[in-house]
């Protein structure tokens, strides 16, 4: 869209001093008026045109892996790789984690190939964890060439695995996590599968803190949650579901923990109660492959939620947004338009939310020569409007 030659025909000035106020002279012609219209038009069916619209797959599932550092997703997310390939089932395998050295697995889509973790934290001078957050950003702004390839081999594959940065908040808190995971869930069916470290998490405390850690996600995501109980090799993951389906059980042990955590822990889980309902949990052992099957039937179950009932949702918010999208994008056209027929032949301000007064003052100063009689009976009263006006042209965007 080729929106400046658009704006250069109706003499767009960009404002001086640095300022990010327009001028828009019109010439005030039916003709151009007409010109106008059109050219809004045009401008605005482009606009809604231009989103990415990849078309809805059923398959592959994606399996997005996330998890406290140490966990073990990468051991796992190699135990599925291995699980896959004697099960005959096909896979795909994606690395989100630049700051990795080696991976167990050979990944298909790798973001060590694209972005060089390292490099990123010399140029930008950031420490480690700003370095594979900004990699993640500077990958995400070209994930629609990944879902792309995905697309492409999608009649082939069963399953998409993605492994996710140690550091589980770098994913699932930062823009570049969401943008993946609605980009991932806007085409496939896409469940997130959270590994708990399960020796770990055998202390009341921790198993709380874990938990409400996975119901973050599960509300942050909107997506369906498997809990993979790991490490089960060296600790049984009975004591999770018994504490899961009964919360006196949690609060029995919780009294024999005299941290000061407890009583408040105690209260979360009744809390959680209703939480842990709509969760798959199996337990799984990366290193022993115990589990494989048992993890893969609620990933499926997971999946056929998905359609049923995430699905629907996603759609439902996407096309709120857009509504909402297109009813901002009409009013500022109708506004633009409106401001230039009353404007019947002279300048019209465009001022992008401009508050400062100094600058303001300036340029009345530098106006003062061209419409000396408009700024004359410039008052603090009208002052106070013109912010208000500022406001709402602040959000003028094509
Ligand atoms: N006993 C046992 N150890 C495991 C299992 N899974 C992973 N580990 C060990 O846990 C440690 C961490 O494993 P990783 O796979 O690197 O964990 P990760 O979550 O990918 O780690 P980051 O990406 O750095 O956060 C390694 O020493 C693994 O050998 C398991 O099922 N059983
Ligand atoms: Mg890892």
């Amino acid at each position: 869209m080729d929106i400046d030659s658009k704006l250069d025909k109706f003499d767009v000035k960009s404002g001086d001093e640095g300022s990010s106020s327009m001028q828009v002279d019109s010439k005030g012609t039916a003709e151009e008026k007409d010109e106008l219209t059109d050219s809004m038009n045009k401008l605005n069916v482009e606009a809604s045109s231009s989103g990415q619209a990849h078309s809805f797959r059923r398959k592959p599932v994606i399996i997005i892996v996330v998890g406290m550092a140490g966990c073990g997703k990468t051991t796992f997310l190699h135990r599925l790789v291995c699980h896959t390939q004697a099960s005959r089932i096909c896979g795909y395998v994606l690395n989100l984690d630049p700051a990795v050295m080696t991976l167990p697995y050979g990944a298909n889509i790798d973001i060590r190939d694209t972005v060089k973790y390292k490099e990123v934290m010399k140029q930008f001078n950031l420490g480690p964890n700003g370095g594979i957050l900004t990699s993640l950003n500077l990958f995400a702004t070209k994930f629609d060439e990944v879902i792309q390839v995905i697309e492409n081999r999608a009649d082939q594959l069963d399953y998409v695995l993605v492994d996710t940065p140690g550091q589980i908040e770098i994913f699932t808190w930062s823009a570049s996590g969401a943008i993946i995971t609605e980009a991932f869930a806007s085409t496939f069916p896409t469940v997130v599968a959270y590994v708990v470290d399960t020796p770990r998490a055998s202390r009341p405390v921790t198993f709380m803190s874990t938990m409400l850690y996975a119901c973050s996600i599960l509300y942050k995501t909107r997506l369906p949650l498997v809990l993979a109980f790991n490490k089960t090799d060296v600790a049984q993951h009975q004591f999770a579901l018994e504490w899961m389906e009964d919360f006196e059980a949690f609060q029995a042990a919780m009294r024999s923990d005299d941290s000061y955590m407890s009583t408040f822990a105690q209260s979360l889980s009744l809390v959680l109660d209703e939480f842990y309902k709509n969760l798959r949990s199996v337990g799984v052992s990366a290193v022993s492959g115990a589990g494989m099957d048992a993890f893969f039937k609620a990933i499926e179950a997971s999946a056929e939620e998905y359609m049923e009932t995430y699905k629907s949702d996603l759609d439902k918010r996407r096309a709120e947004k857009q509504q909402m999208e297109e009813g901002q994008r009409k009013h500022n056209m109708e506004k633009l338009r409106r401001d230039m027929e009353q404007s019947g032949g002279q300048s019209v301000v465009l001022s992008t939310g401009l508050k400062d007064k100094a600058q303001n003052d300036n340029m009345v100063e530098e106006d003062e020569d061209i419409e000396d009689d408009d700024f004359e009976t410039f008052t603090d009263k009208e002052d106070v409007i013109d912010e208000d006006e500022d406001e709402e042209v602040g959000s003028f965007s094509f």
